[in-house]
């Protein structure tokens, strides 16, 4: 089944030089391609938008503090099964849980800062794609 999922490269990814080593990984997969590619400071109403859903919770205001303390890598990534295939190189959201050989198991430690977002199901991949590529919609 030919998907297409919304990936951001988080702020400490950039900082600390790990995108290339990311996209790297998932661009080897068989099959898949990135779709769209960019480099981008984050404001808040895109974000706002983004992490709807957590509005309210605890982590929400030092999460949007941190998405916006610098540029994210934003992309498309289209190809077979890749909602759930970007989810799980990524791991689970905290990277103390997360296996090695995982992307956060392999360089995260703290929750916030786990390097990577991937759409987390088709309604989401649809949503988060008019977000952030709204001439991709
Ligand atoms: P994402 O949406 O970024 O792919 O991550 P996820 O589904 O694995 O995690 P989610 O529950 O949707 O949370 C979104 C992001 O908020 C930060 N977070 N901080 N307890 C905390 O401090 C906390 N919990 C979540 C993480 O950056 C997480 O990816
Ligand atoms: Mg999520």
């Amino acid at each position: 089944m030919t998907q297409r999922t919304l990936v951001l490269l988080k702020p400490d990814a950039v900082r600390r030089g790990l995108t290339g080593e990311i996209i790297s990984r998932i661009e080897r997969k068989a099959g898949w391609k990135l779709t769209a590619l960019e480099q981008r400071t984050l404001d808040r109403a895109t974000l706002e938008q983004h992490y709807a859903e957590h509005v309210g919770r605890p982590f929400y205001e030092p999460l949007m503090e941190f998405m916006v303390s610098g540029p994210v890598v934003v992309m498309i990534v289209e190809g077979e099964r890749v909602i759930e295939g970007v989810r799980q190189l990524a791991g689970p959201t905290d990277p103390v849980a997360a296996a090695p050989g995982s992307i956060r198991g392999d360089f995260g430690v703290i929750v916030r800062e786990n390097l990577i977002h991937a759409s987390d199901s088709e309604e989401s991949a649809e949503r988060e794609v008019k977000i952030f590529f709204p001439d991709r919609a």
